[in-house]
């Protein structure tokens, strides 16, 4: 494992197990349908391992629906000589982990010495296949170094499995071990392991059910030895499902024990066939390919993955890392496939916010799929339909009509988020007020139609979408005195101030929205007015009253703006206490002024993260340079960044206000949250939505690509430390390569011969004929 690409891999030295946590989430293999934290196969004491299957929630033993943790595939030990091989029972003498973002790959190399000095050697290497989702599989390598050695190893599929649910509060002061700290967490049950055994062909398996929802969760495997075992032992032990191979291992010879693992559920779009057969089908679908076979069909599919999303930075090493890694997340953490499931706000990488799905999905991670596997952003936005069953009874549960996004959601659409903090003393209320998430999934929908041009998707699910929303914001709107609409009660993304009225983000966004559906019903009419029929009976909906729609988006009041244009955020937020921010920690984030904290900023004009500037990212059209200058001015300089949606918006305001500098720095404090564990809890998982960011931060920032006048537009503006950028994105269905300089940029439209597309780099006219590059001058 020596001679890594700097730029493509990430790796471990030595085991720590103060930073295991960390690891395992940053080393997390997956496909989309599954993540598999990155532990080590044998678990140690204070391991935090999950597998975590997109959609699989449960309900059972915990206060709020989890992501289920998943029977685990990875479950093997070995014994040499009778000596368990693990951090607890075991010295490491040498550890290395390589993960490679090319292909998706984990490798490990480990010597382990008994307590008579005898190394042993193990290697693995794993990975959740991309080119068949249902697919995972293990290879294990036993090498006894300078002795012989008896080598037993037990390889097969755990399911007693739990959530963690909340740690208990240590006294201050009190730094226990991980071991222990994570042994006091309490913990839910989920599963209920219904079979397992072995099948007459020899293929294992266990079936699971999940208590509260029911789900049927089939794994099905295959254990095989590169040479024939001494001993093979099928064994069934309470959980767990496993095969006990026994070899008399010379010196200096290895073992190899391969693991196939199939994975189905019957929740699985589509696919109402029985899934322990489906699962033991993929095992013996991939029974002559073994896991050769499996690495090199996935690493074919990542090949293609990688052409259209990687972002490639020159002259400057670990930001080109940082970004590979942040995309190696984010692709693994969509499926296509699966138009039921979006995306957690820890992916599948962590039990973090329990892998609920927040406007994280429509705001920060669209775009990255949006303009590179557009496909994958229609599977999400479909989610969002697919939900709306839950988001109308959320709607009626709360007196309103139509359809209300839930802040938290899960699998069906209802409201997950908690109420109170784990130890009960303050009030989380966001699920009742962050009601802008239903105008942010509208918005996503415009963005898709507009990017791709999938006109289609508004009659497949986005028109019933807006329209069902639209009603929602309707019903939800108060009148006041003047006549004017306005809601009260709310809170914008700044999630430090509640029970607010006329906060400008949602009262924009409403406006907006309600236009755009009326705008969405006007072309449908002349386009599709049968499908658009079909979808008016379907949710009773006529043209009067989309006309009224219109005139409630007049009503919808107008954001409160100073002289110098520095839109207020609420009503009465000018009037908050000014509390400066004088201290940032050791990542160069701001600390909380002395006294304050994330309940107790209400009266202060502390932010926690954009909101005001977030409405002129979203909405770059309406907002000329002047004002978005004035506001980045007013809101950064009191803004804490208490969430790591808030530094890649910093990031590329920042730009579009001419302020490189504070861009890179929020760059940085962006791109390595979970490289560097800036916030020091990416243990429970990825901050998948930084990751998007940070490559819009790329894209939409340095690379000043971004949809203007519904035009793809240009205005590159590197960092000094990268020579170049290059990166695709996919605009009306074709592929755009762009390389961009410091002093000129070229852009290739890859498309059949003939095709043209006209785009503005720095506000000129370039028209771009398929496969003719053109190259620009950067305007300075
Ligand atoms: O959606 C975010 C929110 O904006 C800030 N707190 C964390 C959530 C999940 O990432």
């Amino acid at each position: 494992m020596s001679g890594h690409d700097p730029e493509w891999t990430l790796v471990e030295h030595g085991f720590d197990r103060a930073r295991a946590g960390y690891r395992e989430t940053v080393f997390t293999v997956g496909n989309g349908r599954l993540g598999t934290r990155g532990s080590l196969e044998e678990g140690h004491l204070g391991a935090l391992s999950g597998t975590y299957l997109a959609g699989v929630y449960d309900a059972h033993d915990s206060p709020v629906i989890d992501l289920v943790n998943a029977p685990d595939w990875l479950h093997t030990a070995v014994w040499v000589d009778g000596v368990r091989l693990d951090p607890d029972a075991a010295e490491i003498v040498e550890h290395e982990r390589v993960l490679d973002l090319r292909t998706g790959l984990l490798h490990r190399s480990t010597t382990f010495a008994d307590r008579a000095g005898r190394c042993t050697r193990l290697r693995s290497v794993r990975l959740a296949s991309m080119a068949d989702r249902d697919l995972c599989a293990l290879r294990v390598e036993v090498t006894p170094l300078g002795h012989d050695a008896e080598v037993v190893v037990v390889a097969g599929v755990d399911g007693h499995r739990r959530n963690l649910d909340r740690l208990p509060r240590y006294p201050d002061g009190l730094d226990l071990p991980p071991q222990r700290r994570w042994d006091k967490w309490a913990r839910s049950t989920h599963l209920d392991v219904r079979e397992l055994g072995f099948a007459a062909d020899g293929t294992g398996f266990l079936h699971a059910d999940t208590i509260d929802r029911g789900t049927r969760l089939a794994f099905a495997f295959a254990v095989t030895a590169g040479r024939a075992a001494d001993r093979s032992t099928d064994l069934v032990e309470g959980e767990r499902v496993a095969r006990r191979l026994e070899f008399r291992v010379p010196d200096g010879e290895t073992v190899t024990v391969d693991k196939l693992v199939g994975i189905a559920t019957s929740r699985d779009p589509g696919r109402p066939d029985d899934p322990g057969a489906r699962a033991a089908a993929t095992v013996a679908a991939h029974a002559a390919g073994g896991v050769d076979g499996a690495v090199r069909a996935s690493t074919e599919a990542w090949a293609e993955l990688w052409r259209d999303s990687e972002l490639q930075v020159v002259g400057h090493e670990k930001d080109a890392l940082a970004l590979r890694f942040g995309t190696y997340h984010l692709l693994i953490a969509a499926n296509p496939d699966d138009p039921t499931v979006s995306i957690g706000a820890k992916s599948l990488s962590g039990e973090g916010y329990r892998g609920h799905v927040f406007w994280d999905s429509e705001i920060l991670l669209l775009p990255f799929y949006l303009y590179t596997r557009p496909e994958t952003a229609r599977s999400l936005l479909c989610y969002r339909h697919h939900t709306l069953p839950g988001a109308r009874a959320l709607s009626a549960e709360n007196g309103t009509r139509g359809a209300r996004y839930a802040w938290e959601a899960a699998d069906t659409g209802r409201e997950e988020c908690p109420r109170w903090t784990p130890d009960g003393k303050d009030r989380f209320w966001t699920r009742e007020e962050e009601l802008h998430v239903t105008a942010d999934v509208a918005y996503a929908v415009r963005e898709y139609v507009a990017v791709t041009g999938d006109e289609r998707f508004l009659l497949d699910a986005g028109a019933e979408i807006l329209f069902e929303t639209a009603r929602f914001w309707v019903s939800r709107l108060e009148e006041r005195a003047d006549g004017s609409l306005g809601l009260s009660n709310v809170m914008g993304p700044d999630e430090f101030h509640s029970h607010v009225a006329e906060n400008a983000f949602t009262n924009r966004l409403v406006r907006w929205h309600l236009t755009e559906a009326v705008d969405v019903h006007r072309t449908l009419a002349a386009t599709a007015p049968d499908r658009l029929a079909g979808i008016g009976d379907a949710i009773g909906l006529d043209p009067d009253e989309v006309a009224g729609w219109a005139d409630v988006a007049d009503r919808v009041r107008r954001p409160v703006a100073r002289p110098d244009g520095v839109i207020e955020q609420f009503d009465g937020y000018f009037d908050r206490l000014d509390v400066p921010i004088e201290s940032w920690d050791e990542n160069d984030m701001p600390r909380y002024p002395p006294g304050y904290h994330h309940f107790n900023c209400e009266d202060t004009k502390l932010l926690k993260q954009p909101d005001v500037l977030m409405l002129m990212y979203l909405l770059p059209d309406e907002y000329p340079p002047e004002t978005q200058r004035a506001n980045f001015e007013y809101y950064e300089a009191r803004t804490l960044h208490k969430s790591s949606l808030s530094p890649s918006i910093h990031a590329i305001l920042g730009l579009q206000v001419g302020d490189p500098t504070m861009a890179v720095r929020y760059f940085e404090r962006s791109a390595y949250v979970d490289l560097d564990d800036n916030q020091g809890n990416t243990i429970e998982g990825m901050h998948i939505a930084a990751a998007a960011g940070t490559w819009q931060i790329a894209v939409h920032g340095f690379g000043g690509m971004r949809m203007l006048g519904g035009r793809l537009t240009f205005a590159p503006r590197l960092p000094e430390r990268w020579e170049r950028l290059r990166f695709t994105v996919r605009w009306r269905g074709h592929p755009v390569r762009v390389d961009l300089g410091h002093d000129e940029s070229s852009f290739v439209l890859d498309a059949s011969p003939g095709t043209t597309q006209g785009i503005l780099v720095d506000g000129a006219e370039v028209l771009l004929v398929a496969g003719d590059p053109v190259t620009v001058p950067t305007k300075h």
